[in-house]
């Protein structure tokens, strides 16, 4: 024990309870002693007889609307943090009312380890030491623990820096957390994370929250202030279809319809409940003297309020002036994906219509592009921290409609982030919900809270912040749909042309625009004319966006300046993880394309090496599009060489040209003067191929490594 005496008699003279000798954990009421805030700490040291290895780190200091002051301080431990020993320090006016807090005093039981265990894989993923307690042979006991976060998982492991075992793992999620099934505008059936309260599912998770705003009339900038009275989208069962977009009751039975004698005036109405029996809707007309069909049509934003779950219920009554509504039977939707679906009972017949609701594709899309960026990126949240991400659908339109054709990311005063999508006006757009959508607007997010201030959204810093936008849209779609995913943005969503913008090929004439590929080539927008979408952000991100394609895949050709280019590619997920340290570590708000070259070659260096085959692609691909910088070139020069002997290998025998390669390759073969004799071959690593020659005496051959072959036959 190393807590003198004086500690307790001291504070025993004026508090209502004494610490906790086991645990640690005390509240002291000092009001009415005059203590000071100022010499608070110092005291603190004193009566904890604290040696050199303890210390307090100031953590959080905070004034409530009351006027009282809240700091709290972790306790450390040779400079490392014991989990969960924290004092909290409460006064008013500078004079101490109360302390509380857990100190952890038996310093003897920890174990701290001067050279911790490592775990082989998972290294980078461990945050940081701290000291946790533990419970052993009924004893608690202290050790040194990596501290773990596993996003995905939602949990914290503590892991012993000594031996690898995980001694505590903390949820971090609340246990309403579900996971359900919706049934998205553009991806069919896919899981979510839901909130399940009281048996209604609602569209929540600890980091993501969607909204239907519904055009409700407030400005963009307020929208979060309205955030309580948007309706989060809520279901009655784990399996959530779209919503109900008319009901068409088709045939009545006159039976019952006519049956009530007081009931001269034959008329329709429904109800519309979810599965817990929780009205939805009822019609306000009743249809007076008029035969089937009766149709009931729904606004869309009406609609959006009847959301169809299995057992959403529809019921059937006739109006009755006098006595209680008689009643004309029930549909039960049980298939409730889109589409029209029709029913027919003793009573009634009819069918009724259902639309996808884009709240789930938003809500979905968002969790896949949180879990890329934790997992590819090694980022939380927009902001780096487990911020919660809110997202409006249908936001309001200065056109008075539901119809907004666009989708944004947007700040409050306090800089708290959010994302607005459209529904689209249904003409050149469709709701603009798609996955690359999606996590182009958090990427502006992520962009703005980079941690270096930002990219300013005009000119060529605006251009690369678009960019991001575009490369890592494309790169959580890729993360999240492998093989279905395309180097095209919004094409799903575009209902005029095939796509919004093409990475792969930015002059694409069948997208909505036309960017350059090429660095102040054709199509380069004037910078300078801010009138024109700030400098031309959305068209001056092509030559970025070209870079981050052939950086990926690869290729060759030529660009604008005439110069030949053959870049080989290093993968999507290299190619983010350069982009993203560039835009993370080392651009600034005004950076132009040269910062951009530069920062992305540092990136390159950072994580491959000097010289590296990927530092040497990220050179290439700006060499493509139009933006080499000389001084790097003599990074690589021995790279081709090099290549040429070890990489790739070929023979002839009776005609036969055999090519091998110990890395992806393409490789052309030309003839004598220069024409190719063959189409081009995509040799995958460690694959071998075969080329007839037919007469030919002498072959060219060219990789896009850069590799140059004669072949005398
Ligand atoms: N949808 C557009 C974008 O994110 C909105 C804008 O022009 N800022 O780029
Ligand atoms: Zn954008």
């Amino acid at each position: 024990m190393k807590i003198k005496i004086t500690f307790f008699l001291f504070l025993a003279s004026f508090t209502n309870a004494l610490p906790n000798e086991q645990d640690g954990h005390f509240f002291f009421n000092l009001k009415g002693n005059d203590i000071s805030t100022t010499n608070i700490l110092d005291s603190l040291y004193q009566w904890l007889d604290i040696d050199g290895n303890t210390s307090f780190k100031e953590i959080q200091k905070e004034k409530d609307e009351i006027g009282m002051q809240h700091q709290s301080y972790q306790q450390l431990y040779k400079g490392i943090p014991i989990n969960g020993s924290i004092i909290l320090i409460h006064s008013k006016n500078n004079i101490v009312e109360t302390i509380n807090g857990v100190i952890m005093r038996n310093a003897d039981e920890i174990e701290v380890c001067s050279e911790p265990f490592v775990l082989k894989s998972a290294n980078s993923e461990m945050q940081e030491t701290t000291i946790v307690p533990f419970e052993r042979n009924g004893r608690k006991t202290f050790r040194t623990c990596f501290r773990k976060e596993d996003f995905e998982n939602h949990k914290i492991d503590f892991i012993d820096t000594k031996t690898g075992d995980t001694l505590k793992t903390l949820s971090t999620l609340y246990n309403a957390n579900v996971t359900a099934s919706g049934y998205t505008w553009y991806h069919g059936w896919q899981e979510m994370t839901c909130d399940l309260t009281d048996n209604v599912y609602s569209l929540k998770n600890p980091l993501v929250e969607t909204y239907y705003a519904g055009n409700n009339e407030n400005k963009l900038e307020e929208v979060l202030k309205y955030r309580d009275d948007c309706m989060l989208y809520k279901y009655a069962s784990p399996r959530m279809g779209g919503m109900l977009l008319s009901v068409t009751i088709t045939n009545a039975s006159k039976d019952w319809w006519y049956s009530s004698l007081s009931d001269t005036k034959p008329d329709l109405y429904i109800v519309i409940e979810d599965a817990l029996g929780n009205k939805l809707y009822e019609s306000k007309e009743h249809y007076d003297d008029i035969d089937p069909p009766i149709i009931f049509t729904f606004d869309i934003n009406i609609a959006s309020t009847i959301l169809v779950g299995e057992g959403t219920t529809i019921k059937i009554y006739d109006y009755d002036p006098v006595g209680s509504d008689d009643y004309g039977g029930s549909v039960t939707i049980n298939d409730i994906e889109p589409g029209t679906h029709s029913w027919s009972n003793s009573k009634t017949s009819g069918e009724y219509t259902i639309i996808a609701n884009p709240a789930i594709d938003v809500h979905w899309g968002m969790e896949k592009t949180l879990s890329y960026y934790y997992d590819v990126l090694g980022r939380i949240g927009y902001q780096n921290l487990p911020t919660i991400t809110y997202q409006f659908v249908d936001p309001y339109s200065e056109h008075g409609t539901h119809f907004y054709p666009n989708a944004y990311a947007t700040y409050d005063k306090n800089g708290t982030g959010c994302m607005l999508y459209g529904l689209g006006d249904f003409t050149t757009f469709g709701p603009l919900v798609s996955l690359d959508i999606m996590a182009h607007e958090y990427t502006h997010m992520v962009t703005n809270f980079n941690g270096n201030g930002g990219l300013e959204y005009q000119g060529e810093s605006g251009a690369l912040n678009e960019s991001f936008s575009d490369i890592f849209g494309t790169a959580v779609e890729f993360y999240t749909l492998g093989e279905e995913a395309n180097w095209t943005i919004g094409e799903s969503v575009s209902l005029t042309h095939s796509n919004l913008r093409d990475l792969s090929n930015p002059k694409n004439t069948e997208g909505m625009d036309q960017q350059p590929d090429t660095y102040k080539g054709e199509y380069w927008s004037d910078t300078e004319d801010l009138a024109n979408d700030h400098g031309g952000v959305h068209t001056n991100s092509g030559v970025q966006n070209y870079w981050f394609y052939l950086l990926s895949v690869g290729g060759h050709g030529t660009n604008d300046n005439n110069e030949e280019y053959v870049v080989t590619g290093i993968g999507i997920e290299k190619a983010a993880k350069i982009a993203y340290r560039n835009l993370t570590f080392y651009l600034t708000p005004q950076a132009t394309y040269e910062d951009a070259v530069e920062g992305s070659m540092a990136a390159a260096k950072d994580l491959y090496g000097e010289s590296s085959p990927e530092q040497k692609s990220v050179f290439d691909a700006w060499c493509a599009v139009g933006l080499c910088i000389e001084k790097y070139e003599s990074l690589f020069q021995s790279t081709n060489d090099e290549l040429n002997d070890q990489l790739f290998t070929f023979h002839i025998e009776d005609g036969i040209l055999y090519l091998a390669s110990e890395v992806d390759t393409e490789i052309r073969i030309y003839n004598v003067v220069g024409q190719p004799i063959h189409n081009t071959i995509s040799l995958k690593a460690k694959e071998k191929s075969f080329v007839n020659i037919g007469t030919n005496k002498i072959v060219i051959i060219k990789t896009n490594a850069g590799v140059e072959k004669c072949v005398v036959k």
